[in-house]
């Protein structure tokens, strides 16, 4: 149906359409064929905010899906200052010297807090940006709550499309970003300080929930014994838990140091290995996809709502009346429903949306 559908499409083209299909294409080529260039223009496309942008980075994208999936996809949390940056630049310099492949993309790095610092040592940062197989790339945050794991989890897909054999997604540890982040890669590691009050902090966020390891970085000079002192505590947490299967790294790291990273990142490694041979890799990605499009399609959904001023008038109509005693919330909320559900059935065959 969607060859069809695209069959149909093409029949219709213009000229100009043409041409710019056929741009679109050499664009695509670029990027696969290496263009750091281009492949920073796509992704500027794709985290563009402009309704008219919309329709060609889909387009583009399109052009480029076949050619994903083949990276690794990793996540780096932690609160700032933890060091991921730092764990990312050494870990990052190492695979190169490997002869693989890193793309890093940074989620929300405008945090106040840092003033966005994507890369923490200036001269660590010349060292690995400059590399041709290092792609870096600061993503600002955004507006919509949506938009973060939209624009990233595009960004992945065209980094991937370039060939980049690992994606490494930094994100600041506060709130929903890391959440979205953690459903979009296969790995999710969060980096601890070597405290017990920040060991706790992390039990109290749900970290364990998310965590596929638990790195206590730092663990070098005066704060190695803290360190080990806090992956003990991790995994006595850990074993008191039973809200989620075990399998968890947890264990004690220094960025600064390349041979302790480069252990981390076989242990990470086997653990993916692990999983590819069970499918729990590929059902993961699975899960996360439909996950993806159904998130999707809840943001749309509520955009409409929000966009449509009969239903935000009716919405006040029914608050007044629960002001003023007549109703119940849930009712309140069961009329808005029905009322806006068949609304929205006529109005989308009125008015369909272009995506
Ligand atoms: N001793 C020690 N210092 C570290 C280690 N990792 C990072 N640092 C230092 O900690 C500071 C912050 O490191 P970053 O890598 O910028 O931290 P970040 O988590 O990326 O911070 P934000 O991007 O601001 O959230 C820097 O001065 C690093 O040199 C480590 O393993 N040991
Ligand atoms: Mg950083």
């Amino acid at each position: 149906m969607a060859k069809e559908r695209k069959q149909h499409i093409r029949s219709d083209m213009g000229r100009e359409e043409f041409q710019s299909a056929g741009m679109f294409r050499a664009w695509a080529d670029a990027i696969r064929s290496g263009s750091r260039r281009e492949l920073a223009r796509a992704i500027t496309l794709v985290e563009s905010a402009r309704p008219e942008d919309v329709e060609p980075a889909q387009q583009l994208l399109e052009l480029l899906l076949p050619y994903t999936g083949g990276a690794q996809r990793i996540g780096i949390s932690g609160v700032p200052g933890v060091g991921k940056s730092t764990f990312i630049e050494t870990l990052g310099k190492e695979l190169i010297a490997d002869g693989r492949k890193v793309a890093v993309l940074a989620v929300d790095p405008s945090s106040p807090l840092s003033g966005g610092s994507i890369l923490g040592d200036k001269t660590r940062m010349v060292d690995f940006a400059r590399s041709d197989a290092a792609f870096i790339r600061p993503s600002p945050a955004g507006k919509t709550p949506g938009g973060v794991a939209r624009k990233t989890r595009e960004a992945i897909l065209i980094c991937e499309s370039a060939g980049y054999d690992i994606v490494l997604v930094e994100t600041v540890g506060v709130g929903q970003a890391e959440w979205q982040v953690s459903r979009m890669v296969d790995f999710f590691a969060v980096l601890m300080l070597p405290n017990a009050g920040d060991s706790l902090q992390g039990i109290k966020r749900g970290i364990l929930e998310m965590a596929d390891a638990i790195l206590v970085n730092k663990a070098d000079g005066g704060m190695r014994e803290a360190a080990l002192h806090a992956v003990n505590e991790y995994q006595s947490a850990m074993e008191l838990s039973e809200s989620r299967e075990s399998g968890i790294i947890i264990r004690s790291c220094s960025a600064l140091d390349c041979i302790t990273v480069r252990s981390c990142w076989q242990e990470l490694a086997a653990a993916l290995a692990d999983r590819k041979k069970d499918n729990r890799f590929d059902n993961r990605r699975r899960d996360q996809l439909r996950h993806w499009i159904r998130s999707l399609a809840e943001d749309s959904l509520m955009q409409i709502l929000q966009d449509d001023r009969n239903s935000q008038k009716f919405l006040e109509e029914l608050a007044a009346e629960v002001d003023s005693g007549n109703t119940t919330p849930l009712r309140a909320g069961l009329a808005f429903r029905k009322k806006v559900v068949s609304g929205l059935v006529d109005q989308d065959e009125r008015n369909r949306m272009p995506i």
